[in-house]
């Protein structure tokens, strides 16, 4: 099968996910073209079945804002025709649904047919999907897809009552190739980290406001009192600063390495006890479920969808959005006794496989068939 994906390029999870999933699928046979305007982040090797396609958005002095929609639909036209591609599958719903429906009837006028999937994800819907200033395009081109997937059922529902979607939203969980993340720590990092057996403690996320960071500092204030441990933060984005001031503040910044944007995530994984997520929402949290791949025991809030992977008592705790107190007393339960952080850690990796890469995509190839008389 031809397949174009559309997504964004950069380290969110929606990124993350597509890439993962065009590299599957090349590895299964598909041929896969990506179009976004930057080399994915996670196309990091090379696959006969994978090409690229950047788009360019031309500037001129009228453009305050540079059409870039306009830019994305004229690509997937190019791409479509010139490849002759069987469907389009788009990820995270703004611009790209609304840019996939454009480049569709394009392509209609000129004899050729081609079935657009949205993939929703998360924010797309709850936060900048239901801003006025989105949300009619967003609920047009979401219902004139052929088919919706959402990474949850939490999102699902969501979607539903934001919007007015009258077609089914079928849920593809966000998945994890197991086998990447069950790597042996390598001692060398984990001495220059935590050089006295400390506790390693770890966050990934773009920074953003709903990851309320600052959350985390908060948690390992608390537990770093009881608990010799250190905290690993991955990831930069607009909350970095104040995290870090916080950090000064609470006196524990030499407890704390920043080590901004990371491609490896299956090495700093792998010398990590514990992953925090105190997120406000969370449709899914495939970043989490990374950490589970790697047997790290998850302390997380309630929301989203993160109560379709997080089992309480045995994959890590769930606790209310901002009960700091709560998640503390949970990380230092899991933390300070040997035998039950070997519990938890075993617990997360087998919830992990549940959602393994080879699971999870054969689900969207069977979406792709029900749409494409090729195969
Ligand atoms: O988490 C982010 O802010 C990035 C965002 C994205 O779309 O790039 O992530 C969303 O999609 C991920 C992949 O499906 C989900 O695992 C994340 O939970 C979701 N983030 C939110 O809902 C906040």
């Amino acid at each position: 099968m031809r397949i174009g994906i559309v997504c964004y390029p950069t380290f969110g999870g929606s990124g993350v996910l597509a890439t993962e999933l065009g590299k599957a699928l090349a590895d299964k046979g598909h041929q896969v073209h990506f179009i976004t305007y930057q080399q994915p982040v996670r196309l990091n090797e090379f696959n006969a079945n994978i090409f690229y396609h950047e788009v360019r958005v031309t500037t001129y002095p009228l453009f305050d804002y540079p059409p870039y929609e306009t830019a994305l639909s004229s690509t997937m036209v190019d791409v479509i025709l010139n490849h002759n591609l069987d469907l389009l599958h788009v990820h995270y719903a703004i611009p790209h649904a609304s840019a996939a429906y454009m480049a569709k009837k394009i392509v209609e006028a000129q004899g050729k047919k081609i079935p657009v999937i949205t993939t929703l994800h998360g924010t797309d819907i709850t936060l900048v999907g239901r801003d006025k200033t989105f949300a009619p395009v967003v609920a047009f081109s979401i219902n004139q897809s052929d088919a919706i997937t959402a990474v949850s059922k939490n999102l699902r529902d969501e979607t539903y009552n934001i919007f007015s979607i009258n077609k089914d939203i079928e849920v593809i969980y966000n998945f994890v190739d197991v086998s990447r993340f069950n790597k042996k720590p390598i001692d060398a990092f984990r001495k220059v980290i935590a050089p006295n057996g400390e506790r390693i403690l770890l966050h990934a996320s773009n920074f953003r406001k709903i990851k309320r960071v600052q959350d985390i500092v908060h948690i390992f204030y608390e537990v770093n009192k009881k608990i010799p441990s250190k905290l690993l933060l991955v990831g930069d984005g607009p909350e970095r600063r104040s995290v870090e001031d916080l950090c000064r503040e609470l006196n524990v910044y030499n407890e704390v390495r920043f080590v901004g944007k990371q491609e490896q995530m299956e090495d700093i994984l792998a010398v990590a006890d514990l992953f925090l997520l105190p997120s406000e929402y969370e449709s899914f949290g495939l970043a989490a479920l990374e950490a589970m791949a790697a047997g790290v025991p998850l302390i997380s809030t309630n929301v989203g969808g993160l109560p379709e992977i997080n089992i309480p008592g045995e994959t890590g705790y769930m606790s209310n959005v901002g009960d700091i107190q709560s998640m503390s007393n949970h990380a230092i339960e899991i933390l300070q006794d040997d035998e039950v952080l070997k519990r938890f850690k075993a617990n997360a990796a087998a919830q992990a496989k549940k959602f393994d890469i080879h699971t999870i995509v054969p689900q969207y190839e069977a979406l792709y068939n029900r749409f494409c008389k090729c195969l």
